[in-house]
């Protein structure tokens, strides 16, 4: 894979918040989301995913899966390929059928991530130069171990880490700003995990806003992190902000909300 893939994409894959979001998974309950405005928020960040030059397919939402609007979690698109994972939460584990579904038509190999293990994309960072995964309550070894193959096969190196106790996904704590540059929180940079990269910490007090999104020339921002953007326009990125408050109540940030690939 050229390393700009990693930053380049063509088109995205979102689905509408499902009605049942009100009954979505949560470590904490901060409240439920208010319906009207995640369907706001979620108009604008199609809008943005548009305006940074994607083609956005939405698909309708999944009231049988709360969480279903976190399209992330159950797929992965890389290297031309789509991979169905093996979610880790039970309630979550059938969205890989609607993931199949949608995806089977639009990639030619479209693979599904062989058992018994289990994996959510995310866990998955792909960075210009490798594809590093999280151990974390959703992805174990067994999972992981399935998808080195899946994606050794197609040319790409992967490499495990151990996501931090207390968050929910490794991207929980982290986004590529580009081929060789994270943003992170500084507990995840502590581990190391990072090492050999260029490495950007998040503002003490913003961790929450370590889940950006590079898409093509712009860097993808929740909205509530004014540190982060001052941070990142010095650092020369062209930083655009979405509100992601109502999908943060269910633990959700900027890059579950989205597949993003080069068609
Ligand atoms: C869950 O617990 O699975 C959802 N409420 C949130 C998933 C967010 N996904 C992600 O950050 N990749």
């Amino acid at each position: 894979m050229e390393p700009e893939a990693s930053c380049r994409f063509t088109h995205a894959i979102c689905r509408r918040p499902a009605d049942t979001a009100v009954r979505g998974l949560r470590a904490s309950n901060a409240g439920d989301p208010d319906m009207r405005m995640f369907h706001r928020h979620h108009a604008e960040y199609v809008g943005a995913l548009q305006r940074a030059g994607l083609t956005v397919e939405v698909l309708e939402p999944i009231e049988s899966f709360p969480d279903s609007v976190f399209v992330e979690d159950p797929a992965l698109c890389v290297a031309g390929a789509a991979i169905i994972l093996r979610p880790g939460a039970k309630s979550r584990f059938g969205e890989r059928e609607h993931a199949r579904a949608a995806l089977a038509e639009r990639f030619e190999r479209c693979i599904d991530l062989p058992p018994d293990g289990f994996v959510e994309g995310g866990d998955i960072l792909v960075t210009g130069r490798e594809v590093v995964v999280g151990l974390s309550a959703r992805t174990d070894r067994h999972g992981v171990r399935a998808l080195m193959r899946v994606l050794g096969d197609l040319g790409l190196s992967v490499r495990t880490v151990q996501t931090p106790a207390d968050i929910l996904h490794f991207k929980s704590a982290c986004g590529l700003l580009d081929p060789n540059t994270v943003l992170c929180t500084e507990a995840l940079a502590a581990t190391g995990c990072f090492s050999g990269y260029n490495i950007i910490q998040c503002p003490a007090g913003e961790e929450a806003g370590a889940n950006v999104i590079r898409v093509n020339d712009v860097v993808l921002v929740s909205s509530g992190h004014p540190g982060t953007v001052d941070l990142l326009d010095r650092h020369g990125f062209d930083v655009v902000t979405v509100p992601t408050s109502e999908a943060a109540r269910l633990d959700g940030g900027l890059s579950c909300m989205s597949l993003r690939f080069r068609a």
